[in-house]
């Protein structure tokens, strides 16, 4: 998806694609018509090249489509906009999605509904104000229905995050706002799973997963990149990638 045009998110891509795969393929629930019963909301717009990846894997998007990432005038752009199949919410600015998500919990318990919302955030985003708001609403509503996912990955655009303003420690924030917070190794698809199982419990509380990923997991050559935030590389380098991953 990057090669095209040299550029793109790479890093996020490999570093979720457990998480997508855990939660489109196992986790989130459909209806008897095929349709999502359970939703992801995606805060961190700048990764959506993950959920492109799975979201072609179940047919949403073809190959084709999928290899015209960030270019002009496709659909699949670098930040999703709301609408295009597969995203409920504009991602981009990010801070926001953590509030659309609780907004969408309270709803289903006004509808009676028992869907579970999850929602991706990062760590970067743990910096915004907005986010603790969201937070603290979560906590005191007992939204036991409200997963938040926070891809703690140690870096934002800046560099490391623990040296641009440290977010650490996460899941004791979340806990101290009402949640029941755990830690998991994200790039672990088993305990992933098992992680997201936990989740299912009936709670009046609601649930973060501190989800520690590896940026380029799994290609070491973006493993080792240093601005792996933002990939910007020659072709060679797409290609030696490529051979890693598969
Ligand atoms: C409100 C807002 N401020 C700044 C940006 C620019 N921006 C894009 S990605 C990014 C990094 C944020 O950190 P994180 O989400 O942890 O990045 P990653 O781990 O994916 O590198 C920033 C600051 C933005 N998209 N939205
Ligand atoms: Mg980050």
């Amino acid at each position: 998806m990057c090669r095209g045009r040299g550029q793109g998110y790479v890093g996020q891509g490999l570093a979720l694609s457990d998480l997508m795969a855990a939660l489109y393929f196992d986790e989130m629930r459909r209806t008897p018509a095929g349709d999502l019963h359970d939703r992801l909301i995606l805060s961190t717009g700048h990764s959506a090249i993950a959920l492109y990846a799975a979201l072609g894997e179940l047919g949403e998007f073809s190959d084709l489509e999928l290899a015209t990432y960030g270019m002009d005038g496709s659909r699949i752009e670098e930040s999703p906009l709301a609408g295009l199949p597969g995203f409920l919410v504009t991602g981009g600015s990010l801070g926001q999605g953590l509030s659309q998500a609780v907004g969408f919990a309270l709803a289903d318990r006004l509808k009676g509904s028992n869907a579970r919302t999850f929602c991706l955030i990062s760590d970067g985003e743990l910096q915004e104000g907005q986010v603790w708001e969201a937070a603290m609403s979560a906590g005191h509503y007992g939204l036991g229905s409200l997963v938040v996912l926070i891809d703690d990955n140690g870096m934002q655009a800046d560099g490391d995050t623990a040296q641009v303003m440290t977010v650490q420690p996460i899941a004791g924030k979340f806990t101290a706002f009402g949640f029941r917070a755990e830690n998991v190794d994200a790039n672990d698809l088993s305990a992933l799973r098992d992680a997201l199982v936990r989740t299912r419990e009936h709670s009046d509380r609601p649930h973060a997963l501190v989800c520690r990923t590896i940026p380029g997991k799994g290609a070491p050559t973006l493993e080792a990149y240093t601005k792996v935030h933002y990939v910007r590389a020659a072709d060679e380098v797409w290609q030696r990638a490529l051979n890693e991953i598969r």
